[in-house]
């Protein structure tokens, strides 16, 4: 069994499934692989305009495969691919995260753009505990979504933060009794079902922007809003709202 699930569950909308359940989901080398070279190809489908990112029921992941880590060594490290290939995915992506999140999980789910989760999950950056500083964003990414000291309070004592607490700290948008994979799968055909284009350009506009100053983001955001409105999905959009029905949207 593949180490990583690709699903179509519904029109537009595609799910990637860790699959190393009695593992926790620990991201080994086929789990990066698998998923580096997955998104790359789902973002070139244009029948695919929204992904999950999912585990199972225990762990969403529990951060790096310690088992693999224990054999490398510190060039074997610096070689390792990046996890950009999440990052660099163009179109949105949602985290369903049910129990574990940690580590290299919680820094998978927060290169996504929205975190569901369920009521067992559990966020948290161990690797202070293994001597390790967190490598996948963890000290960057961490900080800008629940600022400087609840990232500090995480990555310096590698303590585990509930699902209420990471909904308070912004980490999490909704919490789910029991599963989330379905509620994050309802998003997702939400988000599916609208222009395809502008959903990348929101993307792009808020990750980009984010790294900008204001002047400049908000230069980006209207070269963005621009170019959007020369996308035959505006058009129909806006005789949609008209006409008083949903919209049709094509991706032109
Ligand atoms: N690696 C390997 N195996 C793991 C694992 C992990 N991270 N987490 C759990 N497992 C395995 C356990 O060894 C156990 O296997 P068996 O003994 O049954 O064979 C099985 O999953 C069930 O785990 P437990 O028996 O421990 O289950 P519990 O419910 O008692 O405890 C736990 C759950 C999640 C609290 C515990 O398993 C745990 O503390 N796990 C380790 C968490 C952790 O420290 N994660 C690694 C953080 S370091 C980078 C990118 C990313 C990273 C670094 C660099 N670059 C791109 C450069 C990331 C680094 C990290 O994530």
């Amino acid at each position: 069994m593949s180490a990583v699930l690709l699903e179509y569950p519904a029109k537009h909308v595609a799910l990637l499934r860790i699959n190393r359940p009695d593992a926790l989901n620990a991201l080994n080398a086929e789990v990066r692989e698998i998923i580096n070279t997955t998104l790359p190809m789902l973002d070139q489908d244009p029948e695919i305009r929204c992904v999950v990112l999912a585990g199972s029921e225990k762990a969403f992941a529990a951060g790096a495969d310690i088992k693999e880590r224990s054999t490398m060594s510190a060039v074997d490290v610096m070689k390792m691919s990046t996890t950009r290939g999440i990052a660099a995915f163009s179109k949105p992506l949602i985290a369903a995260v049910n129990g574990f999140a940690l580590g290299g999980g919680c820094e998978y789910a927060m290169q996504c753009d929205i975190i569901i989760a369920n009521d067992k999950a559990r966020f948290s950056q161990p690797e202070v505990k293994l001597g390790l500083v967190p490598g996948a964003g963890g000290t960057q990414r961490l900080p800008r979504a629940v600022g400087k000291y609840n990232a500090m309070y995480m990555v310096l004592t590698g303590r585990l933060v509930n699902a209420s607490d990471a909904l308070r700290m912004g980490l999490v948008c909704e919490v789910v009794l029991g599963n989330c994979d379905a509620r994050a799968i309802e998003i997702a055909i939400e988000i599916a079902a609208l222009p395809p284009l502008t959903t990348r350009l929101i993307k792009e506009a808020v990750n980009a922007g984010s790294d900008m100053s204001l002047d400049a983001a908000l230069r980006l955001e209207t070269r963005a809003h621009q170019l959007a409105f020369a996308t035959d999905d505006v058009r129909e959009g806006i005789a949609a709202f008209i006409e008083k029905r949903p919209g049709q949207f094509y991706g032109r």
